[in-house]
């Protein structure tokens, strides 16, 4: 232990994880590490969970992103969550948050820093942090994400530490971790190029903040593996065959700008279409690394990889220690107020795409919210690179739940992103290009890409709009959400032939 533990400091506060969820009082707030299931704390959740079953108490948690089974699961079955904050991706959490059973506040990853360190979300009582190690002068060696660790650990009262005992020793060196000073004494954040190394190995802490060590053995978290299919695979060569028309028309190179993708399907199959493909030297600077951007180092085809978490799957998890010793040099860990900054992302050029639940006529995007009210997960980082991409893209099939639901909608149900942030969408019917485009132009190409059985509904509406209501964007107000309500009425988005023609 005194190999991972290497400031004697810390040595002597090892605790039990029972007794350390025992220090944590009703309304406090928790911020924990993790991102994508990756680095977040196992056992003192499970302890806290466990503590809830018996006891009345509630808390506010913070993290990076979503956390997995051991933790937002297991505290949301427990019902000891008041207010979660910032994002969640799990079936048992969201079920509660949509029940009205737990607060959610569903921020841009890029914001809950500043947010903490304005005070706006209360004082953190207790950071809780998963670490791999502790070095000799005392920096927390975070494991696979950084999120928002190093504001918890700055601002907090106090600091429980979780060694991973099994997290391989291949972490130190991995991470890169700026903290920015208050405003009003910030210069620019000195990240000319994707690589670039500005900050410290691992977390600085003042080792009186830090009241308990607790011990795991838990292996990281796996995401499902997203094998491409014939719908992801044709989307991903529809955004392919975009960045060649980019090339050719010169607006970029071969080695395109630095890459941000979302997490799922599609961006893992634009991923694996990108390893046979005209592109390379590509750099990516992301907010996740999932297991595409490892196949695309081992192709030769990615040269450097900067985000704030991973999310790998079965296959890649096991063989994570070989791969961190394989990739040293090739990829790193930055905070997520830093990976996903408006600043750095404008200044390096980012190319961004990200995953729309439905998109309307003009360009507004929805990502979080089925139909104007149920979150699904959340906005994460997209709008971070959304609003400051060089180009931004969304992607999406252009059906759901088997034809029922079409992702071209005349007005969006929950606005995440606004046409003014939005560059191009990409369907499985092909792409629009939205730039350069007046609204009225940009509904014809949108309609162009919707599923060609909602294309004469889509058509109908967007006529109707111009001959009767006209204006800048045309719309018919009473019949901007006419496919949600047939929907709800009978099952379907597909409205009859007389409802199209009236
Ligand atoms: O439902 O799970 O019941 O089958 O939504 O849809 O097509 O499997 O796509 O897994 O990539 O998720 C937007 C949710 C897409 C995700 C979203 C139903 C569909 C299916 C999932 P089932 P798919 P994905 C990086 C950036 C926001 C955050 C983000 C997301 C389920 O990508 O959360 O981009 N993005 N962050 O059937 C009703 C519609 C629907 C619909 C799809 N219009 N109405 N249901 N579905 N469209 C990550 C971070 O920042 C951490």
């Amino acid at each position: 232990l005194s190999q991972i533990i290497r400031n004697k400091a810390f040595l002597d506060k090892v605790v039990s994880a029972e007794e350390a969820a025992s220090w944590i009082e009703d309304g406090m707030n928790l911020g924990m590490s993790g991102f994508t299931l990756f680095g977040e704390p196992k056992e003192f959740p499970l302890a806290l969970s466990k503590r809830g079953e018996n006891e009345k108490f509630k808390v506010n948690l913070y993290t990076g992103a979503s956390l997995g089974p051991t933790a937002d699961q297991s505290m949301a079955e427990a019902g000891i969550i008041n207010l979660r904050v910032p994002y969640q991706g799990n079936a048992v959490m969201r079920n509660k948050i949509n029940a009205g059973e737990l607060f959610y506040i569903d921020q841009h990853l890029s914001h809950t820093a500043e947010e903490v360190r304005k005070g706006t979300l209360g004082k953190i009582d207790y950071a809780i942090i998963e670490a791999a190690a502790i070095t000799e002068d005392g920096l927390i060696i975070p494991t696979g994400s950084v999120g928002n660790s190093p504001i918890f650990v700055e601002k907090a009262e106090n600091v429980i530490i979780e060694i991973n005992t099994t997290a391989p020793s291949a972490y130190e060196g991995l991470h890169d971790i700026y903290v920015l000073k208050e405003q009003g004494e910030r210069r620019e954040i000195p990240i000319y190029s994707v690589g670039d190394r500005i900050g410290e190995i691992g977390i600085k802490v003042d080792p009186a903040k830090v009241k308990g060590i607790v011990l795991s053995e838990q292996p990281d978290i796996p995401s499902p593996l997203f094998e491409p299919n014939e719908e992801t695979q044709q989307i991903a060569d529809n955004l392919l065959e975009f960045f060649a028309n980019e090339v050719k028309e010169g607006r970029l190179s071969n080695s395109l700008a630095p890459l941000q993708s979302g997490v799922g399907s599609v961006a893992n199959a634009v991923l694996n279409g990108m390893k046979t493909s005209q592109f390379k030297d590509i750099e990516v600077a992301s907010e996740v690394l999932q297991d595409g951007v490892f196949d695309l180092i081992d192709a030769g085809v990615v040269k450097f990889a900067v985000g704030t978490a991973f999310s790998l799957s079965k296959k890649r998890v096991e063989s994570l220690a070989e791969d961190l010793e394989k990739y040293k040099g090739k990829i790193m860990f930055r905070p997520q107020e830093i990976s996903n900054h408006p600043e750095v992302i404008r200044r390096l050029g980012v190319i961004s795409f990200n995953t729309a639940l439905e998109v309307d006529i003009y360009g507004n995007v929805n990502s979080t919210h089925v139909s104007g009210t149920r979150v699904m997960n959340g906005i994460g980082g997209s709008g971070d690179f959304a609003r400051n991409a060089r180009i931004t893209i969304f992607v999406t099939p252009s059906l759901a739940k088997n034809g029922a639901i079409s992702a071209i909608v005349p007005f969006v149900s929950h606005a995440d992103h606004t046409e003014h942030d939005v560059d191009v969408i990409v369907t499985e019917q092909g792409y629009a290009d939205l730039r350069g485009l007046p609204p009225v132009k940009r509904a014809e190409k949108l309609i162009e890409i919707a599923h060609p059985s909602y294309r004469p509904q889509l058509r109908a509406y967007f006529e109707e709009a111009k001959e009767k209501v006209g204006g800048h964007t045309p719309h018919i107000l009473e019949k901007a959400f006419s496919f949600h309500t047939n929907l709800k009425e009978k099952g379907t988005m597909l409205l009859e032939e007389e409802k199209i023609n009236n």
